[in-house]
């Protein structure tokens, strides 16, 4: 029993927003959306949806008290749209009623009139148009165009990828209790509680101290909730709010799926360039972000695209362009990996390219040009260490890469109708927000007189094991057992300002900050100790709940000394923030320090195709990856097999379908496949490699949420080339996801 919430999941006792006893005299709301993806509301009749008994009212754009804006970064986000609608799923009037029966039934009698105008579902079509969300951003170093003049071969191409559903088991939802003061109490699914608090104040004009956000646990997020759980909230706020009386609304998967945003589709062209010892010397790319219809976070996300336009590798002359562009799709959001995968697979395409037409394994090139110590990267950090390649190195070595190699060859001289490819997949995520300033965290550490200790933080529990990580920390810290240590829910009013539970980075900025509000009552507690003792504090230290004088057993227990410190009035609470140091970005220059550090970790990817039928089987992935020092094996390890997983889905099954008018074809579980247990490679091996030294990750870890979803990447090249295998001169156009039809047709046509 490792993680955290593990018993109360296994017996079905763990509460999620649709769990949680709601008060008396709740209503239950219902969004009433656009049906079209782009036009004007001519008009909206709500009399006989009114009529429907047990509507208590439905609120559009007019009754809202503050600011009807919802956008963080950009403003450019209506909560219920005025005039205008711009996706299919944009939410334009709320329903609240005494049951969710009679809100359903008063959506089906709203009235609507639009004038429709051609939507854009296109991002090339959008940039040619000019639609953009902000203008585009340029990362660039070295001059990739004299470095192309000298190059011995140059490549070019397309790349287009497509988006992923998050597909959190939990549906997005919130409760939203009125107070007696005229503000809210809010329970809500986010990743971001303040970001909720913050754009329920604005939209109710209330002070952000009259809002309190509450959160016990998500079931799951991988950042669909990062953004878009705030509008969920609000609304539900906003009914509370209304009508003085509890409102629940939580979304029916189906509404879920059309309405909420998903990971960015991206097209890109490339330019590569290579020097006659195939070392790669000029790279330029331009990215076309399916941004969607707003913002959101799409400006973010576009930065981390370019900060990961050369994954691992070390390339002297880099020009990457990004435009965001607006489209008549809901807003695309942050999904684990925030554009940095979209990034590392147009350059594994480009490398993928380059290899075959050179008619070598693009694990020849990738080896060649990793990363290494000393080397900067574009954006001008300079790389640490040397696990590029120590990661590289080991997974080649002990998971016998050549001979694996081999075998494949083998394998596929004596067989026709299946074939098998490998491909090789090397990582490197930077970890810190890009966002300097979101890299700060705290924690409220209380310690009762009965020894049990109460953790608050910022960091939201998604499933990924926050929880169990800085419970953790602060058994280590106080030296005391597990089973002491409670970890509150994550709320606004204990914690203040938090930053969203993102970027991989929860465990390492909530931890430390835990680590350091723990620290500030054990050095109280070893204060009075050694006046008890009348000894120097040196001497004072606490080990498995013992106070130890030089070493040496105490009568004092962990018991006894929180008791006797509580009636010597020795504060037992503490407070601590935690800020992460030495980041920081120019977004003039775009150069700067901006990541804490880098994860590394390389995978070997088998695949097996069945040439007759198209169908394939990931057949093995074995993986070196990055720890640091891991504080949770088993959490770590869970963290690595789910973004493989996760990974090869996005890539190979999960294909989002828009048609040309913008609505979502992919609209459930039997049009939209996600992986299960069966996509699993049979074999998966993960080698925690744990010799990087990082000041940064609690106890010396390494943040884990996002980095091993790039492995995935791995599944798609090791299909190339089982293809390749039975087409050796195949030319490939590099579009993912690369689902059993695309690899049936590609051996065909
Ligand atoms: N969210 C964010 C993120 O606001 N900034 C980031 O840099 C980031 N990176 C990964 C995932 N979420
Ligand atoms: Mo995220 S993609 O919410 O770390």
């Amino acid at each position: 029993m490792k993680n955290y919430d593990l018993n109360s999941h296994v017996q079905g006792k763990s509460l999620f927003i649709d769990d949680l006893p709601v008060p008396e005299r709740t209503l239950f709301a219902e969004v009433f959306d656009s049906s079209i993806a782009h036009g004007e509301i001519i008009k909206l009749d709500l009399f006989e949806a009114c009529k429907v008994d047990g509507v208590a009212a439905i609120f559009t754009s007019k009754d809202i008290p503050g600011e009807n804006q919802i956008g963080g970064i950009i403003q450019d986000e209506t909560l219920l749209a005025d005039g205008e609608v711009q996706f299919i799923g944009e939410p334009i009037a709320l329903i609240v009623a005494e049951s969710k029966h009679a809100a359903k039934e008063a959506k089906k009698r709203i009235k609507i009139e639009y004038k429709e105008k051609t939507p854009i579902t296109d991002p090339r079509e959008a940039y040619k148009l000019g639609l953009l969300i902000h203008p585009p951003r340029i990362f660039e170093c070295g001059n990739v165009e004299e470095s192309f003049k000298n190059c011995k071969y140059v490549f070019d191409g397309r790349v287009d990828i497509g988006g992923q559903e998050h597909l959190y088991l939990e549906t997005q939802g919130a409760v939203a209790i009125p107070n007696e003061d005229g503000g809210i109490k809010l329970f809500s699914s986010t990743q971001s509680p303040t970001a909720v608090q913050r754009t329920a104040a604005k939209v109710l004009d209330l002070l952000m101290n009259k809002v309190e956000v509450d959160v016990l646990r998500l079931g799951g997020a991988f950042g669909g909730k990062e953004d878009q759980a705030t509008v969920w909230a609000v609304l539900a706020a906003l009914g509370a709010h209304k009508l003085k009386r509890p409102v629940k609304l939580v979304l029916s998967r189906e509404d879920d799926l059309r309405m909420t945003g998903k990971r960015h589709p991206y097209s890109a062209d490339y330019k590569i360039g290579f020097d006659k010892k195939n070392k790669i010397a000029a790279y330029e790319v331009v990215y076309y972000q399916n941004s969607g219809a707003v913002a959101d976070l799409s400006s973010a996300i576009l930065e981390r695209t370019l900060f990961h336009a050369a994954n691992t590798y070390f390339i002297p002359n880099l020009k990457a362009t990004g435009f965001p562009c607006k489209t008549n799709l809901p807003p695309f959001t942050a999904f684990r990996g925030f554009g940095g995968p979209q990034a590392m697979f147009v350059i594994e395409s480009a490398i993928h390219k380059a290899a075959s037409e050179l008619g070598i394994d693009a694990s020849e090139i990738q080896e060649n040009n990793l990363i290494k110590r000393g080397d900067t990267f574009h954006y001008g950090q300079k790389a640490e260490l040397t696990q590029a390649k120590e990661c590289w190195e080991t997974a080649k070595e002990k998971f016998q890469f050549s001979l694996k190699q081999k075998e494949a060859q083998k394998f596929n001289n004596k067989n026709e109708r299946y074939k098998k490819g490998i491909a090789l997949m090397p990582i490197c995520f930077g970890i810190s927000f890009t966002s300097s300033f979101l890299n700060q965290a705290s924690a409220l550490v209380h310690v009762y007189t009965d020894g049990s200790v109460g953790v608050s933080t910022a960091a939201i529990e998604m499933g990924q094991g926050v929880n169990t990580k800085i419970a953790e920390v602060v058994s280590r810290v106080f030296s005391i057992d597990k089973s002491r240590i409670k970890i509150e829910s994550t709320n606004t009013t204990r914690i203040a300002n938090t930053s969203p539970t993102a970027a991989s980075s929860g465990a390492d900025l909530n931890g430390n900050a835990a680590i350091s509000a723990s620290k500030e009552v054990l050095k109280r507690l070893i204060e009075f100790a050694s006046q008890k003792f009348k000894t120097d504090n040196k001497n004072i230290s606490i080990d498995r709940e013992h106070v130890m004088i030089k070493g040496k057993k105490s009568e004092l227990t962990w018991n006894k000394i929180i008791s006797e410190a509580y009636f010597n009035r020795v504060s037992l609470s503490a407070h601590s923030f935690y800020s992460t140091p030495q980041v920081y970005f120019n977004r003039e220059t775009n150069k700067g320090n901006p990541f804490a550090y880098h994860v590394y970790g390389t995978a070997i990817v088998v695949a097996k195709i069945d040439c007759l039928l198209g169908t394939y089987e990931i057949e093995s992935a074995d993986i070196v990856h990055d720890f640091g020092k891991s504080l949770v094996p088993v959490v770590d390890l869970g963290q690595v097999e789910g973004g493989l997983a996760q990974g090869i889905g996005w890539l190979t099954m999960e294909e989002l379908v828009y048609n040309s008018d913008g609505k979502l074809a992919s609209n459930s579980l039997s049009t939209y496949k996600v992986p299960d247990i069966y996509s699993v490679p049979k074999e998966l091996n993960v080698h925690f490699h744990e010799r990087a030294e990082n000041k940064f990750g609690p106890f010396n870890s390494k943040a884990v949420g996002e980095p091993p979803f790039m492995y995935g990447i791995g599944a798609y090249f090791a299909l190339l080339n089982a293809i390749k295998a039975a087409r050796p001169n195949k030319r490939f156009d590099y579009t993912a996801p690369l689902t059993p039809e695309k690899v049936l047709l590609s051996l065909f046509r």
